[in-house]
C-alpha cells in the first residue's frame, strides 16, 4: 500500500500530459486474490472486429461493467453495462482514493497470452469530456503499455512496463496529445487483465452525482476505432 499521504503517484514524464503510476495501488494478496476471482468468475466475452474490411475476432476478451446509464457503444452497436460486483466496487473505491476521481464504470480486458494486443487508439470520446481521467488496474502478466505522440505516430514509442497490482493514471491532456496501446509480446504466456475506470456521460444522468462534471446525456464510451 502507498504512503498514506502520498497520493501523487510517480509521474511518467511525457509531455504535455498527465501520467502516473501506482506500483502498489493493491497488495500482493489482495492482487492475487482479485487476479484469481476475475479470471475465473467474469463472462469475458470475444467481440467481432472489422480490420480493412475484413471480420475479425478482436484479440483479447472484455467484459463492461458499470451504473445503469453508463452504456457501452461498440462498432455501432450499444451494450448494457453489468451490475457492479462487490469485488469491482471495493477497487473502484481503491482506484478512486488514490487519483481523486471518481469513476461510474469499467471495461475490463483480458489478454490470454502475448498474442493478445491492443491497438494504437486515444480515449478521447466526447461522452468521456474534455480531459478525461482513466485509471487502469493490471492483474496477472507484466505488460508494456506504450505511449506515442498522436502528432509523431512513427517515432520511437515510450514504455512503462506495468505489473501485477499497478495502477497507472492518465488525466488532462493525454489523450488530447498521446495514443496508448498494447503490443503483442512474444514469450509472455500468462493471462493479464486490465481494467480502466471511466467516468462516462450517462443518458439518464443517473451517475452524476458520483462522477462529477457528467453532463448531458448521450452513450459512450470505448473508441471503436481500437482493435
Ligand atoms: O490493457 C491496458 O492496459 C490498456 C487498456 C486500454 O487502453 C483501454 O481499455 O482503453
Ligand atoms: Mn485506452
Amino acid at each position: 500500500m502507498p504512503d498514506l499521504f502520498d497520493l501523487s503517484g510517480d509521474r511518467v514524464p511525457l509531455a504535455d500530459a498527465d501520467v502516473r503510476l501506482f506500483p502498489d495501488a493493491l497488495g500482493p494478496d489482495e492482487a492475487d486474490f482479485a487476479f484469481r476471482r476475475l479470471l475465473s468468475h467474469t463472462p469475458w466475452e470475444s467481440r467481432e472486429v472489422v480490420i480493412w474490411g475484413k471480420k475479425r475476432m478482436q484479440p483479447r476478451q472484455i467484459a463492461w461493467y458499470g451504473d445503469d446509464g453508463a452504456a457501452y457503444r461498440y462498432s455501432g452497436a450499444t451494450f448494457a453495462p453489468l451490475p457492479w460486483t462487490g469485488l469491482l466496487q471495493r477497487l473502484r473505491r481503491r482506484m478512486e482514493v488514490l487519483s481523486g476521481a471518481r469513476f461510474n464504470s469499467v471495461l475490463l480486458n483480458l489478454y490470454r497470452d502475448g498474442n493478445d494486443s491492443m491497438g494504437w487508439h486515444s480515449d478521447n470520446e466526447p461522452e468521456l469530456g474534455p480531459e478525461p481521467v482513466i485509471a487502469s488496474l493490471t492483474l496477472g502478466a507484466s505488460r508494456a503499455f506504450l505511449f506515442r505522440r498522436r502528432s509523431e505516430q512513427n517515432g520511437t514509442p515510450v514504455k512503462v512496463m506495468l505489473a501485477h497490482g499497478t495502477m497507472l493514471l492518465m488525466a488532462g491532456q493525454t489523450q488530447a496529445n498521446w495514443q496508448h496501446a498494447i503490443n503483442k509480446e512474444a514469450g509472455v504466456t500468462g493471462p493479464r487483465i486490465s481494467l480502466t475506470f471511466r467516468a462516462v456521460r450517462t443518458r439518464s444522468g443517473s451517475s452524476e452525482d458520483r462522477s462529477k462534471g457528467a453532463g448531458p446525456a448521450t452513450p459512450g464510451p470505448v473508441n471503436p476505432k481500437r482493435r
